[in-house]
């Protein structure tokens, strides 16, 4: 355990939690963190998630709330809300949504009624569980006709996705997903949903980071409503955010109740997330998010997202060096997909084994997995959170061997204590948060 000059307080009050606490900042620095979707956030956004705003009851919006003292939550949800618009060029941003799940139901809910057609592409070849899977709200509030990438592409089929388009007639389709490591193809799915008078929503979850600083393309003019989280990829605190490049008049006709004007689209998105569907904001994280915004709006996040797309095209290099199969054959963003059918090893013993070894990691489907989704044939593996520790392509390349070593012989425990020692040896190289201890 490491010494901490900070938390001196709920060390003395409540020694328990502490200690737990104490534990886990212990495993962040000594591990290697590859799960795509983790990242750290710098430590003034630290502070600013665990700040005084937690306290705040903000109902409503800025300037319309339905609690008085808001003023400076109102001035930090402001900041947060224009710095996201510079950020991905968007005229409208709420960034009020507790996590990605809650953007992505706001904003269907929004475009679509109950028992409406949607597409999204299917968990099991990237997908997420939002995109229509039927153990989730979006599988059982719509009807869900999910399409797939192809077997030797790893890639969307569009193919398959203008036919079932045609055949199926979806009021809105869904791109993106939590495991497809090449750039969403906003532009064909706009040629989709035009061609069946479809919306278009992105989840830019993943990419989001890469989104806002033009190292992966952008949705906002190709697609109606575009939701992400914000602690992926852009390296904020946990939480969602939605977004459109334009706003405008509702096309459903909803009049405001007095005057009758028609309501703006941003107004609808407005109202489904408070009161549709949450209550009170997390002001502490909105003014957490602010504080990333701003940060990626400095010149150096650009080269940050450089970095963490260098970083995954080395690990995706030296892997298929190693003899991994990787679906798509590489990437193009921060992560990548490898099918370990080859190498006899799940990919639940696989995450398993690299736990061992102080490398955390997720299994993974890969399309067409004959493995049921507890065990999977796959591990996704990204590069955001080892690039904020400042790490570069030559650990990433030292990384994947150790990986590959522990693969090779997940059922010898001396060579994966051997593994978490040099792993061990790596972060300490790359310490996190200076400022604990
Ligand atoms: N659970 C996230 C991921 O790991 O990709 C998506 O919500």
């Amino acid at each position: 355990m490491k010494d901490t000059t900070a938390y001196l307080h709920l060390k003395e009050h409540d020694p328990d939690m502490y200690a737990i606490l104490e534990r886990e900042i212990t495993r962040e620095d000594d591990t290697l963190e590859l799960i795509a979707s983790e990242n750290f956030v710098s430590y003034p956004v630290l502070e600013m998630a665990g700040g005084v705003m937690t306290n705040k009851y903000a109902e409503g919006y800025p300037g319309k709330r339905y609690y008085g003292g808001c003023e400076h939550v109102d001035e930090a949800e402001n900041l947060a809300r224009n710095r996201a618009k510079e950020l991905f060029n968007a005229e409208y941003t709420n960034v009020q949504p507790h996590s990605g799940s809650q953007a992505n139901m706001a904003a269907l809910l929004t475009f679509v009624d109950v028992g409406d057609t949607i597409m999204g592409l299917d968990l099991s070849h990237g997908g997420h569980l939002t995109h229509g899977s039927p153990v989730n709200f979006s599988g059982r509030l719509f009807n869900v006709i999910s399409y797939h990438v192809t077997k030797e592409t790893g890639r969307v089929d569009f193919d398959e996705v203008f036919q079932l388009a045609r055949e199926h007639k979806p009021k809105l389709i869904i791109c993106g997903g939590s495991a497809y490591p090449r750039f969403i193809e906003f532009e064909q799915f706009r040629e989709v949903a035009d061609s069946v008078g479809a919306y278009l929503m992105a989840d830019i979850a993943h990419p989001a980071g890469l989104v806002a600083t033009g190292i992966h393309p952008s949705p906002m003019g190709f697609c109606d409503v575009v939701t992400t989280t914000t602690h992926k990829t852009l390296r904020g605190p946990r939480g969602g955010m939605i977004m459109m490049g334009k706003d405008s008049e509702n096309p459903w006709g909803k009049v405001a109740p007095k005057s009758g004007r028609v309501k703006m689209i941003s107004e609808l998105l407005d109202s489904m997330v408070m009161p549709g569907i949450q209550g009170g904001p997390l002001m502490h994280i909105i003014a957490a998010k602010a504080v990333a915004f701003g940060e990626a709006l400095n010149p150096e996040f650009k080269l940050y997202t450089r970095h963490i797309v260098d970083n995954a095209k080395a690990m995706a290099d030296e892997f298929l060096t190693q003899d991994y199969q990787l679906i798509s054959g590489g990437t193009d963003t921060h992560l990548v997909l490898i099918d370990l059918s080859n190498k006899g090893i799940s990919g639940k013993k696989a995450e398993n084994a690299l736990e061992r070894a102080g490398i955390t990691v997720n299994k993974n489907m890969v399309p067409f997995d004959t493995r049921s989704p507890f065990i999977t044939s796959g591990i996704r593996v990204g590069t955001p959170a080892v690039t904020s520790r400042g790490m570069g392509t030559d650990d990433i390349r030292q990384i994947c061997k150790l990986i590959d070593k522990v693969i090779s012989n997940h059922d010898d425990e001396a060579i994966i204590v051997g593994v978490r020692r040099e792993v061990k040896e790596l972060c300490r190289l790359y310490p996190l948060y200076k400022e604990i201890h």
